[in-house]
């Protein structure tokens, strides 16, 4: 018997791929490098392989008529159209909860290491230049006002981590959380105004697309750090830019970028700015638990099993 075809968006993780590869064909972005042996392979892809970042347009969706499920290796899932998925009754699933603590514990290192300069202090000892005086000085962390962007999962995973601090935490969300204690506030510049670190971790896509603009950032002010675990379009790159070069806020902590794997050439000379790879959930357990997860979901949905984690909107469309 063949095995079943399995449609690859993106370049998956290794653990993701290998799991893959004991029981499907994998066909590595096809749709990209051979548009042709794609028109043959289209009708027969069951499953669709992707990653946090991965795009699953619409158009593709429809070339699909067998696909029984999108298993995404990530929590975020803003590149799948989800609407459309749902109206080919395509479920589409992700891998929430196993990487929560790795994505908060990167927050809180990037509030650590803009704060106290820690990659700066590295550069500089590294460069020899430690007789030649001292760094200046940091910004205290702990007892600090922590702002939150986005209070889901990830959200409350870092104010926990931050509350061990003796940091304060207010945050933002669509609507507030009656079960936490922490001051709400309706939209990101009146939080920003409050915030000594403002930390992103609200969901990316179309309804967050540059929620931190221009006005938020002047909101944060010039002793004010921006943190970006979320999605690089949650924040106006080029603002950014704009405010960290005038000074008009203190520095950022920032994993991910508008156009990844490219990183603005401004931001790299930026002494006040920390700059990671888009590494959050980047550790060797939990790259395995989203392998796993993600392989789980994609097994469940070929062999007709109940799905372990499908995207909630695909929960509430079912209940309908
Ligand atoms: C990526 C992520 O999926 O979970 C998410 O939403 O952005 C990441 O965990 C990971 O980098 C693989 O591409």
């Amino acid at each position: 018997m063949s095995r079943p075809d399995v449609l690859a968006v993106a370049k998956l993780h290794p653990f993701y791929r290998q799991a893959l590869d004991s029981l499907y064909t994998v066909h590595d972005r096809t749709h990209e490098t051979d548009p042709q042996a794609f028109a043959a392979l289209a009708p027969r892809i069951l499953g669709v392989a992707g990653t946090g970042e991965a795009l699953v347009p619409g158009s593709l969706l429809k070339q699909l008529p067998q696909a029984r499920v999108v298993s995404v290796f990530g929590v975020g899932y803003d590149g799948v159209d989800v609407a459309t998925a749902i109206e080919q009754g395509i479920p589409v699933t992700h891998t929430p909860g196993v990487l929560t603590d790795d994505v908060a514990d990167l927050a809180m290192g990037l509030v650590l290491a803009v704060g106290r300069q820690i990659a700066l202090a590295d550069q500089f000892v590294r460069a020899g230049r430690w007789p030649e005086g001292p760094l200046p000085l940091g910004r205290k962390v702990s007892g600090a006002r922590m702002g939150i962007v986005g209070m889901g999962r990830i959200g409350q995973a870092i104010a926990q981590r931050a509350q061990a601090f003796g940091m304060s935490i207010a945050y933002t969300s669509r609507s507030p959380k009656s079960d936490l204690p922490h001051p709400y506030f309706p939209d990101a510049a009146s939080l920003a105004s409050q915030s000594d670190f403002l930390v992103v971790i609200t969901p990316g896509g179309a309804g967050t697309r540059h929620l931190i603009n221009a006005q938020v950032l002047k909101a944060l002010g010039p002793q004010g750090f921006l943190i970006n675990v979320a999605r690089g379009s949650v924040v106006d790159e080029q603002a950014l830019i704009e405010a960290l070069a005038q000074g008009t806020i203190a520095g950022a902590g920032l994993d991910v970028f508008a156009d990844e794997p490219r990183v603005p050439s401004a931001l790299w000379t930026m002494p006040q700015v920390v700059l990671t790879p888009h590494m959050a959930s980047a550790t060797a357990q939990t790259r395995q638990a989203m392998a796993d997860l993600a392989f789980a979901n994609m097994r469940a949905a070929l062999e007709g099993q109940p799905l372990l984690t499908p995207v909630p909107e695909w929960t509430a469309a079912r209940a309908r």
